[in-house]
Order: C-alpha cells, then sequence, then structure tokens
C-alpha cells in the first residue's frame, strides 16, 4: 500500500456543488443512484475525474444525461473523460449491507441500515471525490420495505415522504449545509424515538430525536438530558448556535468508534447512549455525556469548520476532544475531570508517544489513515490547544476561537488557520509553539530547585526525545503553573504561570529565607513527563496540603511511583522499604481522613498509580515484578489502613442512591476500600463485596463488587460471575461488562478465563464492543498478558490474524499493545516481536494491519 505524504497536498481540480443520492434499500442488496454536478476549477486543464471507490463496480454510468463508455476502473477509483467545465455525471452502484462485516460505509447492524462514512468509507457507497476537502449540498432519495425499514433517516431536514401501493414506502432529505462525503449519513431501521426540543440563544426551535431499538426507549433520558446540555453549552461558552430545525441521535450495536457526528444524524454506538441506574455505571453516564457532548460540538469544530486533508484530524478532534473536557468539566467536578483526562493521556497517549508508532499530532504520512484516529491526535491535541489557552488566558483564548470561527466558516482548514487564528484573535506570536503540532514525543522537564541567599532560584531544562523519523528535536515553550510554599508556614503567596520558552531557563524568586516547596506543572498546564529530585517529605507535604487538587494528586502519585519503580527495578534498598511504604500510609491515611475532601476526589486520590504509567517510568521493566511489588503495597496499605478502610466503607453504604456528586463519591470510595482490602484479607473481602453485590440497587456497586470478587479465589466469585450473567443476558452492554471483568481480572487464572470466555457462545468477533470486551481488556491486563512463556502474546496475535478479515479497522487496534516489545526485558521482547512478525508473514493482511505490524517492527 502507498505511503501518502501531507507535503504532496494538492486542491482538487473539480467542485461538486450539489450530490442527489437515490437508495432503493435491501439487507442484502442496495442500488445507489449518485448524480453529481461538477464544476472545474480554475486553471484545471485536465480531461478527467477520478472518482474514489473501494470495492465497488459501477452498474452504470452517465454523463449529461447520456449513457457513457468513457471510463475506466485505475484500481479500485473511477476515471471519467471529461472535457468541458461543467458536468453532470450520474453513477449506479449495487452493495451489500449485509455482508459489510467491516462496518464502514452502508452496513447492516441488527436488522437495519447504517452508515459509517468517516475516514473513507463514502467510496464504499458510490464512487466520489472522497477527501474532506470537496464540499457539497446533499438532497437524498431513499425507498424501502415499510415493515423491514419503517424509519428512513438522512441529513438535514426531511423535506418528502410518501407511500408506494408495493409495500415499499420513501422518504426526501435536504441537508442545505455544504458538507464533505464523509459526514454522509443514512439510517433506515425498525426504530422509536424519544423526542424533546431545545430552544436556541435566537429563539430557534430545534427539534431532538434519540432513536433505539424498541426496548431501549426508557434509556435514553440521560442521553437527551446531555445533548440539551451541550447545546446551552455551545452557546454559554463558545457562543455556538446550532444550524438545523432537527437534531437525531441513532444508536447502534455493531460500530467500530464511539460515535460518529454526522451533519444533524450523529450515530453512535449504543454504549454511550443508553443508560440507566441498573445497568450503566456512574462511569457510563460521564462518559455518556462526554461524547454525546463531543459529537455536538463537532457541529461548529468539524462539520462548520472541516478539515483540509486528514493530515489535519487533530484540527478537529484534538480541539473538540478539548471542548468536551471543558464541558464535563463544567457539569461536574472540574478538579475530578482533569485527573480523569491525565489519567487517560498518561497511560494511552505517553506510551504512543515512546513507542514505534509515535507520531506529531499533525502526522507527516500514513498508509491508511484509520490508524491515526489515536491518542496523539485527540488526546495531546486537546493538551496542546489547552497550553495555548493557559498561556493567553480564557478570555483571549476565546476570542482566537470566535476569530477562527468567523474566518473560517464553510471551509476545509488547515491546522495553521486555527494557530493563526488564536495568534491574531488572542494576540499572541505562537511561531515557537507550532513545533507541538510538528514533533512527536513527551518532552522530559528536569527541574531543579536551588536556594541562592534570600531567593529560590529553579532551573528547568527541557530534552524532547527522538521518535521514529525524527532523531533530532527542537525546544517547545512549555508553560507551568507553579506555586512556591514557605516552609514554615506551609502557604503561598499565589501561583504563576511561567513558560520554559528555550532548552534550559532559569528564574528567580525573591524573598525565601529557606528553601520553598515546590508544587509544578498545577492543573497539568504541560502534557510533559517530570523529572525533579524531591525529598519524600516535600512530596508528603504536597499529597496533604497542596491547594492544587491536581498537584496534589501528582505529589501522591510521584510517592507511589517512585517507591515501586526503584522496586520493581531492583534499585530499592531492603532497609528503605518501611519507611517509604509509611510514608505512602501517612499519605493515603490523611487522606481517608481529610474532612476538607468530597468523596469523588477522595476517591481520585485514592486510585494508585496504574501498572501501565509505572512500566513507562522505566527504559525497560519486568511486568511480574512490578505486578508484584504494586500488589504487594496495596495489600499493606489495605493492612495498615484497614481500620479506616472498613469505617469508609460502611459510611459509604450507608448513602442512599442517587445521581448526585455526593452519592457517587460514596460509591466510588467504597469499592476503592474494597480493593485495599482485597489484597490485604482476601477473605473478609469477600464477604463483603458479596454483600455489596447482593444490596446493590445499582450498576456502579455491583460492577465494582464484581470487579473485586473477579480477582479472588472465593466461592462467592462463582455465584456473583453466574448471577450476573443471569440478571443481565438480555442486555448486550452489560454483557460486555461480564466478558471485560473477567479478563481485566487480577485472578492468577485470567488468561484460561479469557480462552474460555473466546468459546463462550455470546462471544462474536461481529461485534466490535465484544471483541474490546474480552480481548483489550485482556491487553490492558499486564499480570495476563505479560505471562512469561509468551501466551498472551500469542492470544492477541491469533486474534489479529482471525479478525483482520472481518474488520481490519478493529485488527489494526491490537498491534500497539505487541509493538511495545522494546520496552519488556529481553525474553518478553523477543516473544513478543516474534508474534508481530508471524503476523507480518500472513498472505494477505489488511492495509490496516499491515502499516501498524510494519511500524511496530520498525
Ligand atoms: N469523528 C469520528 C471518527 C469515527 C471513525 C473513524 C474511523 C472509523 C470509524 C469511525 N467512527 C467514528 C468520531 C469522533 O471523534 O467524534
Ligand atoms: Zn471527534
Amino acid at each position: 500500500p502507498p505511503i501518502i505524504r501531507r507535503e504532496d497536498y494538492r486542491p482538487f481540480d473539480w467542485a461538486v456543488p450539489e450530490v442527489a443520492l437515490d437508495f432503493t434499500l435491501g439487507l442484502q442488496a442496495t442500488q445507489v443512484r449518485a448524480r453529481l454536478s461538477l464544476r472545474r476549477n480554475e486553471g484545471v486543464t485536465a480531461d478527467r475525474i477520478r472518482l474514489n471507490g473501494d470495492g465497488l463496480t459501477p452498474v452504470a454510468v452517465k454523463v449529461d444525461g447520456e449513457a457513457s463508455n468513457s471510463w475506466a476502473m485505475d484500481g479500485s477509483d473511477l476515471i471519467i473523460a471529461l472535457n468541458g467545465d461543467m458536468h453532470e455525471v450520474e453513477i449506479t452502484t449495487a452493495i451489500n449491507p449485509a455482508a459489510n462485516s467491516q462496518l464502514m460505509g452502508l452496513y447492516a447492524s441488527n436488522g437495519m441500515l447504517c452508515t459509517q462514512c468517516e475516514a473513507e468509507g463514502f467510496r464504499r457507497i458510490t464512487f466520489f471525490p472522497d477527501r474532506p476537502d470537496v464540499l457539497s449540498t446533499y438532497r437524498v432519495h431513499m425507498s424501502g420495505d415499510k415493515t423491514q425499514f419503517p424509519v428512513l433517516l438522512s441529513n438535514g431536514n426531511c423535506t418528502a415522504k410518501g407511500e408506494a401501493a408495493d409495500g415499499t414506502h420513501w422518504a426526501e432529505w435536504h441537508d442545505p449545509w455544504p458538507k464533505p462525503a464523509y459526514l454522509f449519513a443514512l439510517v433506515a431501521g425498525e426504530l422509536v424515538a424519544r423526542h424533546d426540543q431545545f430552544t436556541t440563544m435566537n429563539d430557534r426551535v430545534v427539534d431532538l430525536g434519540i432513536w433505539v431499538r424498541p426496548g431501549d426507549l426508557d434509556r435514553t433520558e440521560h442521553a437527551m438530558e446531555s445533548l440539551k446540555r451541550s447545546m446551552k453549552w455551545d452557546e454559554d461558552a463558545f457562543g455556538r448556535e446550532y444550524d438545523l430545525d432537527l437534531f437525531n441521535i441513532v444508536a447502534v450495536s455493531d460500530f467500530n468508534m464511539g460515535a460518529m457526528e454526522n451533519k444533524g444524524l450523529n450515530v453512535f454506538n449504543t454504549k454511550y447512549v443508553l443508560a440507566d441506574a441498573e445497568t450503566a455505571t456512574d462511569g457510563d453516564y460521564d462518559a455518556i455525556e462526554g461524547v454525546i457532548g463531543h459529537e455536538y460540538f463537532h457541529n461548529w469544530s468539524g462539520n462548520r469548520i472541516t478539515c483540509r486533508d486528514w493530515f489535519q484530524l487533530s484540527l478537529k478532534e484534538g480541539f473538540t476532544v478539548l471542548r468536551d473536557q471543558l464541558f464535563s468539566q463544567d457539569m461536574g467536578s472540574e478538579p475530578v475531570k482533569r485527573i480523569e483526562d491525565v489519567r487517560v493521556l498518561r497511560s494511552a497517549q505517553f506510551p504512543e508517544d515512546s513507542g514505534p508508532l509515535a507520531h506529531p499530532i499533525r502526522p507527516d504520512a500514513y498508509r491508511e489513515i484509520s490508524n491515526f484516529y489515536t491518542a496523539t491526535v485527540y488526546n495531546k491535541g486537546a493538551e496542546v490547544i489547552r497550553m495555548m489557552r493557559s498561556i493567553v488566558g480564557p478570555e483571549r483564548f476565546r476570542a482566537g476561537c470566535d476569530l477562527y470561527f468567523e474566518r473560517h466558516d464553510g471551509e476545509a482548514a488547515t491546522c495553521e488557520d486555527f494557530v493563526r487564528a488564536i495568534e491574531d484573535g488572542a494576540k499572541i506570536d505562537l511561531t515557537l509553539f507550532r513545533r507541538w503540532y510538528s514533533q512527536a514525543g513527551t518532552p522530559k522537564v528536569t527541574v531543579r530547585l536551588e536556594q541562592d541567599g534570600d531567593a529560590a532560584v529553579l532551573h528547568l531544562a527541557q530534552q524532547v526525545p527522538a521518535t521514529p523519523g525524527q532523531p533530532d528535536k527542537q525546544p517547545m515553550p512549555v508553560p507551568l503553573r507553579i506555586a512556591l510554599f514557605d516552609r514554615a508556614s506551609g502557604t503561598h503567596a499565589g501561583e504563576r504561570l511561567i513558560v520554559l520558552e528555550d532548552g534550559s531557563a532559569s528564574f528567580r524568586f525573591e524573598g525565601f529565607a529557606e528553601r520553598p516547596i515546590l508544587s509544578l506543572n498545577r492543573g497539568f498546564t504541560a502534557p510533559v513527563s517530570i523529572d525533579r529530585d524531591v525529598a519524600r517529605e516535600d512530596l508528603e507535604f504536597l499529597a496533604a496540603h497542596d491547594d492544587d487538587p491536581f498537584a496534589r494528586y501528582e505529589a501522591m502519585q510521584d510517592l507511589v511511583v517512585g517507591h515501586l519503580t526503584a522496586a520493581a527495578d531492583g534499585r530499592l534498598a531492603e532497609g528503605d522499604r518501611p519507611g517509604q511504604r509509611a510514608a505512602i500510609g501517612r499519605a493515603l491515611g490523611g487522606v481517608l481522613a481529610d474532612a476538607g475532601l468530597d468523596d469523588l476526589m477522595r476517591g481520585e486520590l485514592m486510585i494508585l498509580p496504574s501498572q501501565t504509567y509505572l512500566a513507562e517510568q522505566l527504559a525497560t521493566s519486568d511486568p511480574a515484578a512490578i505486578h508484584a511489588e504494586r500488589e504487594g503495597l496495596k495489600a499493606w496499605l489495605g493492612h495498615e489502613l484497614q481500620d479506616a478502610l472498613l469505617a469508609m466503607h460502611a459510611r459509604a453504604s450507608a448513602v442512599p442512591f442517587s445521581l448526585d456528586a455526593e452519592a457517587r463519591g460514596a460509591r466510588k470510595v467504597k469499592t476503592q476500600a474494597l480493593v485495599y482490602l482485597a489484597a490485604a484479607a482476601p477473605d473478609r473481602a469477600a464477604e463483603l463485596a458479596a454483600e455489596q453485590y447482593d444490596s446493590a440497587d445499582n450498576m456502579t456497586d455491583r460492577q465494582g463488587a464484581l470487579m473485586v470478587l473477579t480477582g479472588l479465589e472465593s466461592p462467592h466469585r462463582t455465584h456473583k460471575l453466574i448471577d450476573f450473567y443471569n440478571r443481565y443476558r438480555d442486555n448486550p452492554l452489560v454483557i460486555d461488562k461480564w466478558f471485560a471483568l473477567q479478563a481485566q481480572s487480577l485472578h492468577p487464572q485470567a488468561i484460561e478465563h479469557v480462552k474460555a470466555l473466546a468459546l463462550h457462545p455470546d462471544f462474536t468477533l461481529r461485534n466490535p464492543n465484544r471483541v474490546r470486551s474480552l480481548y483489550m481488556a485482556f491487553a490492558a491486563n499486564p499480570h495476563a498478558f505479560h505471562k512469561p512463556d509468551g501466551e498472551g502474546y500469542r492470544l492477541i496475535a491469533d486474534l489479529i490474524l482471525a479478525l483482520d478479515p472481518i474488520n481490519p479497522q478493529t485488527a489494526a487496534r491490537f498491534v500497539p499493545p505487541l509493538g511495545r516489545w522494546r520496552r519488556f526485558d529481553a525474553a518478553r521482547a523477543a516473544l513478543m516481536r516474534g508474534e508481530l512478525e508471524r503476523v507480518a508473514a500472513a498472505e494477505k493482511l489488511s492495509r490496516d494491519t499491515f502499516e501498524q505490524v510494519e511500524r511496530s517492527l520498525g
């Protein structure tokens, strides 16, 4: 497969102002007639047009109303000879949605038809210039059997509908906003809707519909409320008003990602729509609100202003992630949301940035764009824009965003356009800052605080590591919010933002008789890793007293990370272990007892750094050693703090169910307490967990209890797993949880359980949620995945080979866990690499998997 390069971008030769699509729908056979109005762009002399296709053969081609033979296939693309400046081309194709297991283009899911066109799915429906810089208005006519497809939806507004005598019916939709093909959508099937309305800032009434399968309607209330909150928030926070009379969301159970922002017709994975207390956790509720917001916000950051080419993906994704993060911060607890977002960044993006798949947020080359829907483009992309916001402040940032929306409305823009709008609107020079767009790798900032008479001097140096294709890097502006705590009073005189512009710099702070305690990267203002030699007492102080919640969390984490990485790496003198554990115990005990903390925040502070994050701190690591040390510490803490944890569990259990912050916090600390107790006193914890499971009146408590039980050897484990399955066997989203809990469990036989579950009648490779719930959960379970005999690696390689012909996009997402082979001990590295080589040797690999394996073997 060829490499596509950013530098090769050229505008398309033709404009396609109008598209008319006519669908004759059938699950096994759908006919598509596409009429494209074409206008030659100025200065173009070519005598042909290239229309992208993927797996299509033209049934008929007409040019200007006449059947034409002046066409030829070039690979998958259709080339039509055209001499004039304006033409109308009509192409008929025939497709089989039921056979579309890739879930790209038009496919059948649970008896309904739906589309997924981003990034390059439209070319699997009809021949078209399938690139985001070709914008057209769409008219869609569709007809189909009325009983099979009672509901017919597409983008924009429904302009007409009717019935025929033969049992079919039809609908016509018109979307007045020019859009690229990737935003096209069509849904047809037996669906029911929750309807509501939203009145915009300019008093326009928008009809809202959330469409689901009959039986799921009473689980759509939270999604609808989230949608209305998103619409209001985008008006208040960014001045963005919705621009159609209708906004529809459809939930489908077979979907490659979370959701899709098609204009006026978002298509969602059911996972991010359906919720009630019995079947969804508090985390699920939050995720639904976040994803509903994310897709809605794309209406401006993505749809009204789209991307010029797919290298600019972060223009819409990074910005929209930032917008959804700010939305969720405003809807719930700001510090807790910030901590959660940083945890995701560190567990998903930092490893990507330090491995063979590292790429800048604006990549330079790809073979398959689906492989670049990554944590780097999304989450680091959001962090990069958040840094601009931190540097200029929220008001000036808003001015920059206003200018961006005004300047580029209706265009296909670039990341450079965005940066320039922020520069002009916020009045700042971002020349050096642009390096964040072009350089991969997580900068490491080395920190030293020195006392010089009555001044504290902060020495900072940065180093951006080499990444594939980028051996040498330039320094990038790193904004760091800091505070200096006076040792005597334990207070600070206010925080400030410093920006490390160059490779190194020193900052002098007068008025400290004694070396202060440094609180650094407060709020996680920069997505960097920090290397600092800081005394444990200082970390203990910050873990107890820092008034910045993120920095307090960070100090807790640092205390544990320092100890566990040294221990797992064999650098910890045995004599130092008791003292270090005691310091962590004091810090955690303080967190449990701190009456000033709310439980949501307390729950965050109780979470130990993940095994992946710990491994990331070491050049190469032994997962078994990290696992043993981490579990050992957990058991020690659970034992030391047993009384406080039991008391907390009892207190939290008495809080009645509600969705308010207090009750959610109680549920969070309740299961956290069980996690520690399970490590320290498994029998006692199993009894408590079984009680929690039985008395649960909500999924958060029930899933939390079952999560703890799945890691234990206890008769309760089997009983509750059977009970859970029987209770929820008709609810696929909950059965996904059942698979995932077992695949990610601490149980020593987890790998055997995964192998057995793969043979369970409810397991299928055809549903991405189910595949992820079993195998992604397993690949993220270090003690099981990294078994020294390499069986975990073999399991994932087998999965990739089996899944690749069915759903290459999903298959390719399982390559990165194997691709991190360089970061493990030599024996494991050889086994992981061996499995990658086995995949590479397969007779036929998709472009998706081929590219990921090629890069991973590097
Ligand atoms: N913009 C959407 C991307 C997406 C996607 C990409 C590749 C294959 C399937 C897909 N489904 C959705 C999702 C988003 O970021 O909002
Ligand atoms: Zn998005």
